[in-house]
């Protein structure tokens, strides 16, 4: 049976409609300002997502539509459908597509992932403390200087954000970093970011975890090295001992070693 259809012609539909659906598609701004190194090697692999997702909901559309055109009972038939016993190159083809679109996801966020983690030299470590509904910021290159709702880094220097959680999960993310992560409790998690936009943003927390969670937020500040050390050394606090404890008692997940870089 598939031998009898128009290949060609339902091809070029498909394409066509790939395109169409791509240019309004990925002409959508939808992740908003970059401000991190990862920022437009994510955003791309959206848009390459975006295209893939338009060809297969291209050619199933193509197909459908041809199937209803061409395929429609003639009124007055009510005679059964001819019986089909599968059909070899039909299933291949569904089966092989597929999988070629699929591996190739795959292997392309895996590029992406370890192109964007890739240390660097002189990283700077953050501890990040997340609980019911509050963010706060440890410094260990720095005398464990602590921070409670503010989190400053330096401009274009790549930090490794260790995530402790002091009760139930919640979620890193800076929407211009790009960067998720969640922080789980007895374990410690990493997000690797280098900020290369100056600015004021906002740590919002992405993982539902209880009445004030809308509220769960914490600003960030990106500045000039010099200006960073100046805001680190003016910190007054040190990390409390008991979350300093909940370091030590979490399960590591990274194996770098904690405490890496100085501020
Ligand atoms: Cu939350």
């Amino acid at each position: 049976m598939i031998g009898r259809l128009p290949i060609a012609k339902m091809l070029a539909a498909t394409v066509a409609l790939t395109a169409a659906i791509s240019a309004v598609m990925v002409s959508i701004d939808w992740d908003g300002q970059q401000g991190s190194t990862a920022a437009p090697k994510i955003d791309e692999l959206l848009n390459v997502m975006i295209v893939l997702s338009a060809f297969v909901f291209s050619l199933v559309m193509v197909m459908l539509f041809y199937a209803l055109w061409k395929f429609k009972a003639k009124p007055g038939d009510e005679s059964d459908g001819e019986p089909i016993h599968g059909n070899t190159r039909l299933e291949v083809a569904w089966t092989l597509i597929p999988t070629i679109i699929v591996l190739f996801g795959a292997g392309y966020s895996w590029s992406v992932l370890s192109d964007i983690e890739e240390p660097t030299d002189n990283p700077l470590t953050v501890d990040v403390f997340s609980q019911q509904f509050a963010w706060s910021f440890g410094y260990p290159g720095k005398g464990n200087a602590y921070s409670q709702g503010v989190l400053h880094v330096p401009l274009d220097r790549q930090v490794h954000f260790k995530m402790h959680s002091l009760d139930v999960i919640h979620s890193f993310w800076v929407p211009e970093w790009r960067i998720k992560k969640d922080n789980v409790p007895g374990i410690t998690t990493t997000a690797i970011v280098t900020p290369d936009k100056p600015g004021t943003y906002q740590l919002i927390c992405t993982e539902l975890c209880g009445f004030g969670h809308a509220a769960m937020r914490a600003e960030v500040v990106v500045e000039p090295a010099a200006e960073f050390r100046k805001w680190v050394a003016g910190l007054k606090d040190e990390v409390p001992a008991a979350y300093q404890e909940t370091i030590r008692q979490d399960t590591e997940t990274d194996p770098e070693a904690l405490g890496a870089g100085g501020a």
